[in-house]
């Protein structure tokens, strides 16, 4: 069996994507987790400082969907990339679409938000000294402003934010209606990718009971595994 290590923020959506994907492959693996004033040591694990971050048996993958498509090659059963070139599209298209559109909604119901980000400091500190937790404060209150700024999101109001999310949860819903999984005829990275960014919402955002409201949401989320 090849050694795994599985370099992770417990509340990273692509974190959360990467444990997905490894129970769906039915992978063993150990975790590394980065809490506290530990991020300091994430950091210099890549070029991109960005986690996950997975050991595969000595070779060191960066990247959530680098990580995924690498455990496609090594563990080609149970794909998470479909074969079928209309599907792969598709699963493509969501899975950028998470990571590129989804993941800054996520943060800004969490960084901008005082409550969600009380939430988002007892995982990120868990296990950690308590004066770590103000300096993690700091530090997130730094880093996440100029992102969701760079990125374009940060200008909305928390209520454009949820606006933009309920149109989303609706589109998804109808989608939902009519297909079990998201690309092609099964489960695949899209559905992983969009629940894992829905899945970090419901456990610290104010929008947790709204996205749960949606019936066919919330069921696709339940019967994705993780
Ligand atoms: N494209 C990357 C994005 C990963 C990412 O942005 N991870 C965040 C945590 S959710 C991170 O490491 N942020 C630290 C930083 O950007 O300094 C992936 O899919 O793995």
């Amino acid at each position: 069996m090849p050694k795994l290590v599985l370099h992770q923020w417990v509340m990273s959506p692509f974190c959360n994507k990467i444990r997905r994907a490894l129970a769906y492959k039915q992978l063993a693996y150990e975790v590394k987790n980065y809490n506290g004033l530990e991020a300091r040591a994430a950091s210099k694990l890549s070029v991109a400082g960005t986690l996950p971050v997975l050991d595969y048996d000595g070779e060191r993958v960066v990247d959530s969907s680098e990580i995924a498509e690498l455990l496609d090659r090594k563990h080609p059963e149970r794909p998470l990339y479909p074969k079928e070139p209309e599907a792969l599209a598709m699963a493509r298209f969501w899975e950028d679409w998470a990571a590129q559109s989804l993941y800054f909604v996520e943060i800004h119901l969490r960084m901008l938000d005082p409550d969600a980000m009380e939430k988002a400091l007892d995982l990120v500190c868990e296990g950690r000294p308590s004066f770590e937790r103000a300096l993690m404060k700091l530090v997130l209150k730094r880093r996440y402003p100029k992102k969701l700024a760079a990125q374009g999101i940060g200008k909305a109001s928390p209520a454009e934010v949820d606006r933009r999310l309920v149109a989303h949860l609706a589109g998804l819903d109808v989608i939902l209606g009519r297909r079990e999984w998201l690309a092609g005829d099964a489960l695949s990275i899209a559905d992983f990718s969009v629940v894992a960014q829905l899945d970090e919402m419901v456990r610290t955002s104010r929008m947790a009971g709204r996205i749960r409201s949606y019936a066919k949401v919330a069921a696709w989320m339940d019967r994705t595994p993780g």
